[in-house]
């Protein structure tokens, strides 16, 4: 296959200034029109050809300027049209007919049909498969779109932009004029063109504008619409107050439909979502699924400014949007929720997720300067690391100078396609502030690791900080670059108030931030009062691994006393984190397990605390996952050993705790009418791990029966359910609850995703079978992208005994699972067989039969470049 350079970037040789397209909707028999006006740009020669990108398409006429192109002036394949011979001026316009036949479209890229719903899906390469075109982000240009279709069919007729214009046509037909005044690229077009069920709303922006608000979803389901469109008001309102950005149309759209690739897609003015990331009510979503539809809602908005007003140059900037919108998300989240509840969320996910594609085979820096298949790069790195890196430019720079730097972003690149280097350099004009060594963050891949180690002299009450950064090599990056990492810090004293050196010598420090930009550096504090406990990296301001070898002691101190609550959670995480690698290593070696009291009290204290919130107790009282173990681990992983282990401490933390999770069991309940604000989503979320502890302690399903049976809400309903399930699995009362469950909410594929997955995650090697059983039933689908996620994804990336069986069949089953996704869509199998990435860091036998089974894919006939790319990279 092709392999793309950054390198090799340059401008294409004619810009693209209008488009007017008419969509002639009929089934298999739908028809694209699309007339472009271009220029060739200046210092072109006059004889350059014009090169369209095409995907699988199918040309029906081909005219420029409005004369009927002969045969000898163009090629054309599905995949490119060539036209020479173009007007001396450079000015001309070309008018390319199509026709398509969206329901056959399996890739859901480009216009497919969902339920009948006619919905585009253009980023990245999308557009190209609708129409030939100049299909790359910086071909911006003005869109008018003409849709027509059957009135019973497609009542509803949706583009970018604002309407311009509807009317009826013979036959029962229809059509609708939008136009988009914002030149844009294609991979924001949207279409969306079907009957559905619509709610109304309207936002006042700041300087006064009224934009109606439209949420589309299915005839029925409007009901569950009205959170996702209070989220819209919301992020609205946010967008204006914290970054000064007002929407720019007179309308803004949101469509659900049920057969989505992603989450959403920020189209112009025409949001379309994967519907898990819309609907919502008490009875059908969890909180998990309320604060996910609030995150993705103003995400896709945040867009509008940072990706849509400016947008990416070429896709190696992807994260110039993306890793920026994440963090405007999460500043967003924490904003309107508890800010250190979500940014122990976040870097939950960050650990679970990106520092192992960091640590892997698919390695690759926020902003690559390779690529063969771009659909391949919507990667935890560029969206969360990339976002990381955004958080500590404004750690460097604070609130104020990275709101200068924003400010001019915005003020220079408006209305561009632009790159990481103007964006870094904005922030660098802004403030007078030299980022050059700071931006190596988004050129180079790989976790760093900064290893401390800490000397308090009593007798001059000095503590010396020694910091020493390191980066393993990663594929194709042998030579680490040495990064400027901004570690936050406090200084606990004995009585747990923070201590104020007098004299700070060595590394740069500002407030409470070292500034390590050397391999080796170190920092010395002087005049302390006393020996104090060093917290480091508070607020997980670097998103780096820290190598510290601090005593249960200090853990236990910071745990109690810092003031950054996130920073008390870091701290007894790490505390937790210790024992249970201690205990995945004795279990290993067939020895029993045991559980440093100290870390038991330290759980107790945090739980028993009610100066603390819920959500933040629950988050403390939840320990590291067995994939947050296999990930410290690192090599010889034995996914058994580690549950073995980690089972063990849970049954010793669940004993003592009791008495503490008796009394939160009782106080958490939260009855009457639900709310899903996150101060009641946090009594919920602490009942249940309450729950959960007393399940086990009890070694009796029946109290989470009793929860399952009396929930008022998805939320108790689906955790109980989940404890039933994966602590009693084939018990009568799991039985009974999943077959409840199933009863109540067949009619309803996304709920059944929630029994789907509870399942799939079941531990165990007996989970395979079960798993394939689900597949032959009436809730499973192949062609949908949420049942496959949830039944096989969930499988493969959430159950680490179940898939990592010691026979292999995990990997088997896998493996035809990818190639048969593969064959109708290529993103999607690809996307699956990631969950393979850690494959070498297992122990022997099962390491080779995960080769043995990606070896079989890679040996696969006909695979897409998309799985191709994945399998080669694993492999390698
Ligand atoms: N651009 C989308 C998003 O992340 C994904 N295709 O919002
Ligand atoms: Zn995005």
């Amino acid at each position: 296959g092709q392999v793309f350079h950054l390198s090799d970037y340059r401008p294409t040789d004619f810009a693209i200034e209008t488009v007017s397209m008419t969509f002639r909707l009929a089934g298999a028999d739908t028809e694209v029109v699309s007339q472009m006006t271009l220029r060739r740009r200046d210092g072109v020669p006059t004889d350059a050809p014009l090169v369209l990108d095409g995907d699988a398409l199918q040309l029906v006429s081909l005219a420029i300027d409005n004369e009927t192109a002969e045969g000898q002036r163009y090629e054309v394949t599905p995949d490119r049209l060539t036209i020479h011979d173009l007007p001396a001026d450079g000015t001309f316009s070309v008018t390319v007919t199509t026709k398509l036949d969206p329901a056959a479209n399996t890739q859901l890229m480009g216009l497919y049909r969902s339920n009948g719903v006619y919905c585009t899906q253009c980023e990245a390469e999308g557009f190209r498969r609708i129409t030939y075109f100049l299909d790359r982000p910086d071909v911006l240009a003005v869109y008018t779109v003409r849709i027509e279709g059957d009135r019973s069919e497609t009542p509803l007729l949706l583009s970018n932009g604002n309407p311009v214009e509807a009317g009826a046509l013979d036959g029962n037909r229809h059509y609708a004029v939008w136009h988009d005044p914002h030149p844009k690229p294609s991979y924001l077009f949207a279409l969306v063109a079907g009957d559905l069920g619509v709610v109304d709303d309207v936002f006042t922006t700041a300087s006064g504008r009224s934009v109606d608000l439209k949420i589309y979803v299915e005839h029925g389901k409007e009901a569950r619409a009205a959170y996702a469109m209070d989220a819209l008001k919301r992020s609205m309102k946010w967008d204006e107050d914290v970054f000064g950005l007002e929407y720019d149309l007179d309308i803004f759209q949101i469509v659900a439909v049920s057969d989505f690739n992603m989450g959403a897609m920020e189209n112009k003015g025409l949001n379309v979502f994967n519907d898990k990331y819309v609907l919502a009510d008490p009875e059908t979503a969890t909180d998990a699924d309320y604060a996910n539809i609030e995150a993705i809602i103003a995400h896709e908005y945040f867009h509008n400014w940072t990706g849509n007003r400016i947008t990416c140059r070429d896709w190696f900037q992807l994260c110039l949007k993306e890793g920026l919108t994440v963090y405007r998300d999460h500043e967003f989240s924490a904003d309107m929720r508890s800010r250190p509840v979500k940014r122990i969320a976040e870097v939950r996910l960050l650990k679970a997720h990106q520092f192992p594609e960091d640590a892997g085979p698919l390695a690759h820096p926020p902003r690559p300067v390779t690529y063969s298949e771009i659909n391949n790069f919507y990667t935890a790195t560029v969206y969360e690391k990339g976002s990381e890196v955004v958080r500590m430019i404004a750690t460097i720079l604070g609130a104020e100078g990275f709101r200068k730097g924003m400010d001019l972003y915005f003020e220079r690149h408006d209305g561009e396609a632009a790159t990481i280097e103007d964006f870094v350099k904005s922030f660098e004009d802004a403030t007078g502030t030299d980022l050059a060594q700071f931006a190596i963050w988004y050129h180079q891949a790989g976790t760093p690791t900064v290893s401390v180690s800490v000397n308090y002299d009593q007798r001059s009450d000095s503590l010396t900080v020694d910091l020493e950064q390191s980066v393993a090599a990663t594929p194709g990056e042998s030579a680490k670059k040495i990064m400027h990492i901004p570690l936050r810090f406090g200084l606990l004293l004995e009585d747990g108030s923070e201590a104020e050196p007098a004299e700070v010598s060595g590394a740069r420090v500002d407030g409470d931030v070292i500034h390590l930009t050397e391999r080796r550096q170190s920092v010395v504090f002087k005049s302390l009062g006393g020996r104090p406990v060093l917290s480091l990296n508070r607020g997980f301001s670097a998103p780096i691994n820290l190598s510290f070898e601090q005593s249960s002691a200090d853990l236990a101190h910071i745990a109690k006393h810092e003031s950054d609550a996130f920073a008390r959670w870091q701290a007894l995480n790490e505390f937790a984190m210790r024992i249970l690698l201690d205990a995945a290593k004795l279990s290993r070696d067939g020895r029993t397990v045991a559980v440093d009291p100290d870390l038991i009290a330290a759980l107790i204290a945090s739980a028993s605390d009610e100066t603390l919130e819920p959500a933040f107790r629950a988050q403390a009282l939840s320990l590291p996952s067995e994939a947050d173990i296999a990930r410290e681990l690192g090599s010889n992983i034995d996914p058994d050993a580690i549950k073995r282990g980690r089972d063990a401490v849970l049954a010793a933390v669940a004993q003592a705790l009791k008495p503490v999770a008796e009394k939160l069991f009782d106080e958490m309940a939260t009855p009457g009418l639900f709310s899903p604000d996150a101060i009641s989503a946090g009594k919920r979320a602490l009942r249940a791990v309450a729950l959960s502890y007393l399940s086990i302690a009890e070694a009796d399903p029946k109290r989470a029966l009793g929860v399952f049976d009396e929930a008022d809400n998805m939320t108790d309903m689906a955790s109980a359910l989940q404890i039933l399930a994966h602590l009693f699995p084939g018990s009568a009362e799991a039985t009974q609850a999943l077959a409840a469950f199933e009863g109540r909410f067949g009619g309803d594929p996304l709920v059944i995703d929630k029994w789907l997955s509870i399942q799939a995650m079941a531990p165990g090697a007996d989970t395979l079978d079960h798993v394939k059983g689900l597949m032959e039933t009436r809730h499973f689908a192949l062609s949908n992208p949420n049942r496959v996620r949830a039944l096989i994804g969930a499988f493969a990336s959430g159950n680490p005994t179940g898939f990592n069986r010691e026979d292999g069949a995990g990997y088997g089953f896998l493996a035809d699972q990818v190639l048969a996704i593969d064959a109708r869509n290529p993103q999607l199998a690809a996307r699956l067989l990631t969950s393979m990435r850690s494959w070498r860091s297992l122990e022997a036998g099962r390491r080779e039969h995960a080769r043995a089974a990606l070896s079989r894919i890679a040996a696969a006939e006909g695979l897409s470049t998309d799985v191709s790319d994945i399998v080669k990279r694993t492999l390698a």
